[in-house]
This record gives C-alpha cells, structure tokens and sequence, in this order.
C-alpha cells in the first residue's frame, strides 16, 4: 500500500471497505480511481482497481455496448441480518443444507458440480433471518472465477465439508489456499466470539477479505462420531469454530442460528411511531456498537438525513429516554424516530 494518498484517496478506500452494498463497492471503487495519485508507486493498485471495477460492472449487469449482459449476474444483493455463503469440496451437501434451511429449491445431486449458479435463500431464526447463499464446490482443480466477486458482499463463510470422506483432508487446504490466491481468508475468529483477530486492523490492502468461518461438518448419520471434525482440525492445524450435522436427519442444524446470531453480534431494533405501539413483528438488524443513525439508515436514507433525536425505550435506557443519533442501541430496543 503506497504510503503517499492524497486524503480524499483515503477516505474513498475507508468507504469502500465499510460498504456492503455491491453497487455502493462500485462507486467507491469510481471515487478511488479518480482521486488515486497517478504515478509509477501506484501503478499495481490502479490496475487492481481497474480490474475490480470492469469485474463489479459486469457483475451488476449493466448492459454492454451491445445492449445486453453478457451472462447471469454473479452478485447476490444482501438481504436480512447477514450474508453467509456455502463454501466447500463437491458434493460436501452445500445445497442440501440449503435446501432444508431456507427452502429452496436449489439442485441437489449425487455427484460433483451439482450447482453452477450462486442460490440465495433466506434462512429464519426467531424473528430474523439469515441469508445464505448456495455456491459451486471449490476444488483443487477448479474455482469459477466469479466466485471472488460473489464473496465479496458476505458476512461470513459456512465451511461445508463431509467427514466421512478421506479426500477431505486434502481438499480442505486446497480450498483454503484457492482461495488466498485471491486474497480471501477464511478466519477463525467472529466478533462476538472469545479470542483475537487475526489479522491487524489499520490500513493495509483494500482488497483483502477475511471472512469469520465456521467448519460445518455434514453427513453425520453415516458416522455419528462427534470426534471426527475434531480430528479433521487437529490433522490440518485448524481453529475454526465447528458444528457437526446432517442435512438429511436435520441433526445439529437447530446449533446454526443461534451461533450466527451471537458470533455476528446482531442487534434488533424494534421501530415505533409516536403514540403507537412498537411494530414488534419485523425488527430491523444491526451489529453491536451500531447506532440510532445506523438504523434510520435502514428505515429509510431520508429518515436518517432529517433525524434530529430518539426516544428509546430497552435494557440500557430509561422508558422513552431521549438520545442522539450516535447512542448506540441494544438488542431488543423499540426505537421512536423523530
Ligand atoms: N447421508 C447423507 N447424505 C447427504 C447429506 N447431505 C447431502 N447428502 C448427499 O450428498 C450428495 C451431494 O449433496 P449436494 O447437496 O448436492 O452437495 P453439494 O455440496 O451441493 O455438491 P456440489 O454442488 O456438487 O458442490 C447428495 O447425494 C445428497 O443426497 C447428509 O447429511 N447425509
Ligand atoms: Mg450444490
């Protein structure tokens, strides 16, 4: 990373890393390569940007020259509390886990390469939801190239893997290295989990994403030794947080959406209008340490641009406490916008 940015380089890269939005990454990449100094010391960033840009357009579907795109989009606008992609060997069962958590009607087959095209579907949990995406099986032969573009909205990685098979041994640090190579790094730690982060925060490359992962060890029916994944990770030198299942019988499953929910750190605020009661059904969903204004950015962009206080009503607040925009709110708060 050239140390000689200008601050308005600075401040677009800051924004790019917070974005989540695809279209949003996109504009910030714009920002970035209209404000980088243009000289040889940047000249390897340019061209990243440059690639990720062509990438992210294409992916978005804006249309070509031609009139039309040029294939499916790759990119799965994220919707509900987080997105967690399905990541795993062939024929782990990504897509019968997400099958039978989010009932879709992804394609589930008794050979490798099953699924081609990223799934989405929504997966509940209480009175939120989780989007999980289904993905082709990264291997030690092949990647779709795409697949890069597509995590790059995720929360979060479920690492799928089937025990039971000897080859996952070797496929699970193929996978890990694919994945890399293109500066993807599946972590161990979550945030609202015990331990460090791994990698320093602070500047560093733009484009390096590390995804908190958890090791989802399928098809326990066929041998319901909870030791197994253990094994699996002392054998590979791996940490990551494990859960062990079976997309067929549904053993473990009712583990998932609790873990995500605390390892995210989701915080759910409940929106009331004045004199009426709280709209208990539908909560909106952030993270912990996210403020009044985080939310009134989820309500609505005008909302958030006109808000001048808040009344609060929760465990950290007297009944309809005033705040600013930048109380941070806790989980389960009923929030009153004015
Ligand atoms: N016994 C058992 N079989 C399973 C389980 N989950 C998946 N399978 C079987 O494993 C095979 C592969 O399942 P898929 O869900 O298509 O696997 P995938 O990881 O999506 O495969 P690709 O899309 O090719 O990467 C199918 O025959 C499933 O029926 C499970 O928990 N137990
Ligand atoms: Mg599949």
């Amino acid at each position: 990373m050239p140390t000689n940015v200008t601050a308005d380089y600075k401040k677009a890269e800051d924004a790019f890393r917070k974005a989540r939005e695809p279209r949003e990454k996109l504009e910030c990449l714009r920002e970035m390569m209209r404000t980088i100094p243009k000289h040889k010391g940047t000249e390897h960033l340019q061209a990243d940007i440059k690639s990720r840009i062509k990438q992210l357009t294409e992916e978005l579907g804006a249309p070509k020259k031609g009139g039309r795109r040029s294939g499916p989009s790759h990119v799965v606008h994220p919707e509900g509390a987080a997105q967690l992609s399905l990541v795993g060997p062939p024929n782990a069962g990504k897509s019968s886990l997400h099958k039978r958590l989010t009932s879709s009607r992804t394609e589930i087959g008794p050979y490798p390469f099953t699924t081609h095209l990223p799934v989405p579907g929504m997966f509940p949990y209480e009175d939120i939801h989780f989007q999980l995406v289904d993905l082709p099986p990264v291997s030690s032969e092949f990647m779709e190239p795409w697949l890069v573009a597509t995590l790059q909205p995720a929360d979060g990685v479920l690492l799928v893997v089937d025990v039971n098979d000897p080859e996952c041994v070797d496929q699970v640090p193929a996978l890990i290295n694919r994945l890399a190579e293109k500066k993807i790094f599946l972590r161990e730690h979550w945030p609202g989990l015990p331990g460090e982060t791994e990698s320093p925060p602070g500047p560093g490359d733009p484009f390096r994403l590390d995804l908190p992962t958890l090791l989802v060890a399928n098809k326990c029916d066929l041998d319901p030794d909870p030791e197994e994944v253990k094994v699996l990770e002392e054998l590979l030198g791996l940490r990551f947080p494990a859960v062990t299942v079976s997309a067929l019988s549904g053993e473990g499953l009712e583990k998932l959406g609790p873990f995500l929910y605390h390892a995210l750190e989701v915080v759910r605020v409940y929106t009331k209008s004045p004199g009426k009661p709280a709209e208990n059904d539908k909560p909106f969903t952030v993270r912990r340490g996210d403020t009044v204004l985080d939310v009134a950015k989820l309500v609505h962009r005008d909302v958030a641009r006109d808000m001048k206080f808040a009344r609060i009503w929760g465990k950290n607040v007297f009944d309809g406490q005033q705040t600013g925009p930048e109380h941070p709110v806790e989980d389960g708060d009923i929030v009153e916008l004015h």
